[in-house]
């Protein structure tokens, strides 16, 4: 027996202190909130949990990069063009099927009704109408111009939607808040193409939800993307920069290797920390109780047995299998609430465990941490329901099919980061005329929320790399080893 446990403990042991981490950092968290500690305590306190995401956001773009440009250069383009159209395919059918588990959910459950607000009367003028905001994605899906719309910061109107602990409401500045669709600014239509949470550099807003780094990584992805596919039609010219990536994904991943085992450490005080900020849970009470339960009764539904259910009768594999071998990177997305930090770690877990082609994984994992957020989709959907019954305000059928479109283009907008989908959530409610500023009604359960559907979010890319290697697996056998450049000296 103690063989036995040694060897599983060896196998497993970074995935048995991440779990532990998880628990021992909720129970941490709960009863330091007993000792009221000082905001400037709490910031000590959550010192190694901000190094923690640091040092997984400081890897995403080397990684995002290096995976895409020396992915797809080392595929011909036949593979690469029958990989990326089957990919996107199946990424927005599944995420166009969570949004519909979730009116299915939140249409049983009829959440609103126990959160009624006291004015009966329909409200929620329409502030755009819903032809309007669906042209509006289409022709943001186009902008004018792609660099200036990915990395120009654009100031809104919208006031603080998450406090920050250093200033009030009223100090803040407007957030800088990019999504999907149309900002009036000064009078003028400004069109918007990526969503991006950076705060205005004089205000830092420490534990932030949703601040990124400036990055915005559906543009690198784009970028990235794009450069991959010309290197690889440049052949051997392109051999020099191509076999630069190989490298560079490599040493990434070795780092990565060394960082995990910091990690159940940084978990602990990450959890902990969060639970110390929240809102006191019993403010939450019945109101967001139901709405919680929806929005986690559909995101169970989705990822743990339709995603699983289309996995097994796609590859014919046992899906828990699969599963077990990226719980590590779950645990990651629970803990950072950010399916793009988690990105390392899905990519050692299914190189590693469930040895998926890297070829693969170095595709569909980066396009998926940006544009594939089944458990966001599902969750926008959600939300807006529930305002809208919130609000007594009768949906017709054209605004649900409305939602369900504005859920989809506005999961995929939605970066890879913490309470990404909150934000996005306000092109679902404007596109059907739902007051915006009821946003606030869901934010005291939106940071415990958002750990669940980012991990259905990472699950949804994984198995979705898992589908795709084994549909690809006659083209990557004819090439099997021979990536088109020698592999790099590591
Ligand atoms: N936290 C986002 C992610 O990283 C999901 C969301 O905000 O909905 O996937």
């Amino acid at each position: 027996l103690l063989v036995r446990g040694r060897d599983v403990c060896r196998r497993n042991g970074l995935l048995i202190l991440s779990v532990l981490s998880v628990i021992v950092g909720c129970l941490l968290g709960f009863f330091l909130r007993t000792r009221r500690l000082s905001p400037q305590e709490i910031s000590y306190f959550q010192f190694p949990g901000e190094l923690l995401m640091r040092m997984l956001k400081m890897l995403i773009l080397p990684l995002v990069v290096s995976s895409l440009m020396s992915g797809l250069a080392s595929l011909d383009a036949k593979t690469s063009s029958r990989l990326g159209i089957l990919t996107v395919a199946y990424y927005l059918w599944t995420t166009f099927l969570a949004v519909v588990v979730g009116i299915v959910m939140v249409s049983i459950i009829h959440p609103g009704g126990a959160a009624q607000k006291e004015t009966t009367e329909q409200s929620g003028k329409p502030v755009m109408s819903s032809a309007d905001a669906l042209l509006d994605l289409i022709r943001n899906m186009f902008p004018a111009n792609l660099v200036e719309a990915t990395f120009k910061q654009y100031r809104t109107k919208t006031t603080p939607v998450i406090k920050s602990p250093k200033v009030t409401p009223e100090e803040a500045p407007p957030r800088r808040i990019l999504i999907y669709g149309v900002q009036e600014e000064n009078g003028s239509r400004v069109q918007n193409f990526a969503l991006d949470l950076t705060p205005p550099p004089e205000i830092v807003y420490r534990s932030e939800p949703g601040t990124s780094d400036g990055m915005n990584v559906l543009g690198i992805v784009i970028f990235s993307a794009t450069m991959g596919i010309m290197l690889g039609r440049m052949g051997d010219s392109g051999a020099p920069l191509v076999s630069f990536c190989q490298c560079l994904n490599e040493s990434v991943m070795k780092i990565v290797a060394v960082a995990v085992w910091y990690f159940p450490f940084g978990i602990v005080f990450l959890i902990a920390g969060k639970i110390l900020e929240m809102d006191d849970p019993k403010a939450v009470g019945k109101k967001l109780g139901f709405y919680a339960i929806t929005v986690v009764c559909g995101l169970v539904v989705h990822g743990l047995f339709i995603l699983p259910l289309l996995y097994f009768f796609i590859t014919k594999k046992n899906p828990i299998v699969f599963i077990r071998g990226v719980l590590q990177a779950l645990l990651i997305a629970l803990a950072t609430s950010s399916s793009s930090a988690t990105l390392p770690i899905t990519f050692k877990c299914l190189l590693e465990n469930n040895h998926i082609d890297r070829r693969i994984a170095r595709f569909v994992l980066p396009v998926g941490a940006t544009i594939n957020m089944d458990g966001t989709a599902l969750y926008e959907a959600v939300a807006a329901i529930f305002i809208a019954q919130v609000n007594n305000y009768e949906l017709d059928f054209g605004q649900i099919i409305t939602i369900s479109i504005t859920a989809t283009a506005a999961s995929i907008g939605a970066a890879g980061i913490p309470q990404a989908g909150l934000v996005t959530m306000v092109i679902v409610l404007t596109s059907v005329g739902l007051p915006t500023d009821d946003i606030n009604l869901i934010i005291a359960v939106d940071w415990a929320l958002d750990r669940f559907r980012t991990m259905i979010n990472v699950l949804g890319d994984a198995l979705a790399a898992g589908i795709m290697a084994h549909i690809c697996r006659k083209d990557f056998a004819r090439d099997t080893g021979t990536e088109k450049l020698p592999p790099c000296e590591t």
